[in-house]
């Protein structure tokens, strides 16, 4: 059988002595390549990556709340919470650390290892900050991973959020450097490079993807993942979201991705970032069993439980329990959970590039 060289690489490179090659040198003509390959190629290419990093039928959950909802001042094309669209969303304070902590328990008792915390900021301001580190002291102490998105963070709160125990802080890229524009105005792709380098200078876990169907093409879809692959560590998580198409916003009426496009994308991500979670995220209700089985065999290995993301629906408890029970996928737990890359010591992460040229073309070491 022969793959088209740059899947028969990555796939030698994310398999090899048990997917420990982490690469950092994507190119964008190659990563087009991977994410336009035929269709099993790309699949066969993706879960034998899968497989070799992971644990195939174990996925993770992560619960979100919105801890501060709406009258953001960004003007993400796509979001139900900026103050520039008028999506009918009313703004509310931020929620008490009490409120928090009983949401985050529910959630553990639920079975979530994570608790996400989201705020529609375009950075916290100073008086906010005692609040949100007690959520997270307070979340932590629970014993769930803690996680937060908050918007721009400076170095005096990284520090911050780190000592009170943050695991992951999720900022996303959304799409290309060439498209992001075209759906944000207020703040650069720059921008949201120099909070995930600050993230992870302070030792924070990056959590950071972005969302398909924003009109985008599949060069940007690829251009995306060589920008989070070629970071100087692989995001520890990578949540790919399906466009939520919000009344009221710009993107309102942008044409659905196909489903098909969306799982080639899960798939190379897990073949260009073998040891990252990718997480299937917003858009789950709209896909049908089939398509989110199609995307954990594409080695989507997370998803958000729950029925609320943020300020929209996602499936809900009951029918994420149909749905694995009917996939034999089983919940990953603190004690079950495969050994998180993410979690090792910086010194062990970001495993030695490899040349491009030290694989023959059907995959095989040269
Ligand atoms: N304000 C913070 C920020 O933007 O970084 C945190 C919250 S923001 C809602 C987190 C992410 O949710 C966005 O970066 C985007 O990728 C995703 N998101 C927001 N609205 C969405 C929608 N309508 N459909 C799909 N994903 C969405
Ligand atoms: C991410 O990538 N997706 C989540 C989380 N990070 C914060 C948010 C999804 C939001 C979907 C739209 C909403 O509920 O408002
Ligand atoms: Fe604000 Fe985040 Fe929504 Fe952008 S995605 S408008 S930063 S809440």
């Amino acid at each position: 059988m022969t793959l088209t060289p740059p899947l028969a690489a990555a796939l030698s490179a994310g398999t090899a002595t048990g997917g420990a090659v982490l690469r950092h040198d994507w190119s964008a003509a190659e990563a087009l390549e991977i994410v336009s390959a035929p269709l099993n190629d790309l699949l066969y290419a993706a879960h034998s990556v899968h497989r070799a990093n992971w644990s195939a039928n174990t996925i993770q959950k992560s619960q979100l709340l919105s801890i501060k909802t709406g009258g953001c001042a960004e003007d993400c094309g796509y979001c139900s919470q900026s103050a520039h669209h008028d999506t009918g969303l009313s703004a509310s304070k931020l929620m008490e650390v009490e409120r928090v902590l009983a949401e985050a328990a529910k959630a553990k008792a639920a079975g979530s290892t994570r608790f996400c915390m989201g705020a529609a900021w375009r950075s916290p301001k100073e008086r906010d900050m005692p609040a949100v580190l007690a959520m997270v002291e307070g979340v932590k102490a629970m014993g769930l991973e803690t996680c937060m998105t908050l918007g721009m963070l400076d170095d005096i709160q990284v520090v911050a959020l780190k000592r009170a125990g943050l695991d992951y802080y999720n900022h996303n890229v959304d799409t290309s450097e060439a498209h992001y524009g075209r759906v944000i105005t207020t703040r650069t792709y720059a921008d949201r490079l120099d909070t995930l380098s600050r993230v992870r200078d302070a030792g924070i876990n990056v959590c950071s993807g972005g969302i398909l169907g924003l009109g985008e093409t599949a060069a940007d879809r690829a251009d995306m993942l060589v920008t989070l692959a070629n970071l100087p560590e692989h995001p520890g998580s990578v949540p790919i979201n399906m466009l939520i198409a919000i009344p009221g916003t710009p993107l309102a009426d942008t044409a659905p991705i196909d489903p098909v496009d969306f799982v080639r994308t899960i798939a190379a991500a897990r073949i260009m970032m073998p040891k990252s979670y990718v997480r299937l995220s917003a858009g789950r209700t709209e896909m049908n069993d089939a398509t989110q089985a199609l995307c954990f065999f594409a080695g989507a290995n997370s998803v958000f439980a729950g029925d609320r993301l943020l300020t929209t629906d996602n499936p809900g408890e009951d029918a994420d329990s149909a749905l694995f029970a009917k996939l034999g996928l089983v919940a990953e737990t603190a004690s079950t959970g495969p050994v998180k890359p993410c979690l090792q010591p910086v010194a062990q992460r970001g495993a030695p590039t490899v040349p491009r040229s030290e694989f023959a073309a059907d995959g095989a070491p040269a």
